[in-house]
């Protein structure tokens, strides 16, 4: 019989490799993995848990939390304290950071997360996600507390990133800088199986995806960049182009990893969107990580992602993101 890879084998695997990966992060990976099986069946319950819809309440950015929202926070950060393999934790969901108890042991890495990607989606049934980023403490953390600072490092800083996605099946997908991996979660075994390796996203795409309900509100080389891709063949890019839009990033990337595609949040004129609306350091970053991995790119509409300095954990980017030519063209029209 034909066994497939588990998670932990591959883990095993890459820490024989010549860079080995330290124990303490193959650990911190298996642990985000576990929780994410957790927080994937309290989806799948959803209602007969009674877990839908909104909570009276709002997240740092302002955004009604969902009980999802919440539920899926709580579960990565119990999964992750005790292990012994971090020293602070990091979420959208989270005001401040969430240094590890002084009573439990503290360990190297940071873990940035958003716990549920998509949060619109949870109460129709649709995509979501959970999406992970993990880098170093500097090491001047040794003995004192973690502080806000100690995160504001470049993506490309990043030792490991990936996401959950919820949809019809359960996936992890998983880059520690050797190429981006996909896990489908085999409900009956329990356990995370390899199904596809070293992801490829191709140069060139004839799909794209952006929220077009914005179009007035972002900036010209965006909108003479979509105007284009609308025109079609009758346009200057002479071929047409499909569009999807998922209402979820984890969504939309999981298809532009498996089949190629661009994918656009703009920032825009609106008010709070002048920076953008996805967050740096939990969405946009370690996505990147994953795209550039896959032979993608990822940008801010003119700068790589992975380059940019954040100066704040909840700072907000545009992104544009997948199949090199396009992101190309994107910035080259910034210029124009
Ligand atoms: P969330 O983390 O609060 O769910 O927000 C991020 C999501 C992305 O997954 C998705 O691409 C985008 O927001 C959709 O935004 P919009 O509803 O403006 O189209
Ligand atoms: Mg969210």
């Amino acid at each position: 019989m034909n066994r497939r890879k588990t998670l932990t084998q591959f883990l095993v695997e890459q820490q024989r490799l010549e860079h080995a990966m330290p124990a303490q992060l193959r650990l911190l990976i298996e642990v985000v993995a576990r929780a994410c099986k957790v927080i994937g069946h309290t989806v799948n319950k959803g209602a007969i848990s009674g877990l839908l819809g909104s909570l009276e309440q709002e997240n740092v950015q302002g955004e009604v939390q969902k009980k999802l929202d919440v539920i899926s926070n709580d579960i990565l950060l119990e999964a992750n304290e005790w292990g012994g393999h971090l020293a602070a934790m990091a979420s959208e969901e989270m005001d401040t950071l969430h240094p590890i108890p002084n009573r439990l042991p503290k360990g190297e890495y940071l873990l940035i997360y958003d716990p549920i990607d998509g949060s619109s989606n949870i109460d129709v049934n649709g995509i979501v996600g959970t999406i992970f980023s993990v880098v170093k403490a500097p090491e001047s953390t040794a003995g004192r507390e973690v502080i806000e600072a100690d995160f504001l490092q470049p993506g490309r800083n990043q030792v490991a990133a990936g996401y959950a996605i919820y949809g019809p099946q359960t996936l992890l997908v998983l880059t520690v800088g050797t190429g981006v991996y996909v896990f489908s979660l085999d409900r009956e075994m329990g356990s995370w199986v390899m199904t596809s390796e070293r992801l490829t996203i191709p140069p060139e795409t004839n799909e794209f995806a952006i929220n077009m309900a914005n179009e007035r509100h972002w900036e010209l080389p965006v909108r003479k960049y979509i105007d284009e891709l609308m025109a079609g063949a009758d346009g200057p890019r002479q071929r047409d182009f499909n569009m999807r839009w998922m209402g979820s990033m984890v969504g939309d990337v999981h298809r532009i990893l498996t089949q190629g595609g661009v994918f656009l949040y703009p920032r825009d004129s609106r008010p709070r969107m002048e920076n953008g609306k996805l967050r740096l350091m939990y969405e946009a970053n370690p996505i990147a990580f994953l795209v550039e991995q896959a032979g993608g790119k990822a940008t801010d509409g003119k700068s790589r992602i992975l380059d940019i300095q954040p100066n704040s954990l909840h700072q907000r980017t545009g992104v544009a993101l997948g199949s090199s030519q396009e992101i190309e063209r994107l910035a080259d029209m910034q210029y124009e």
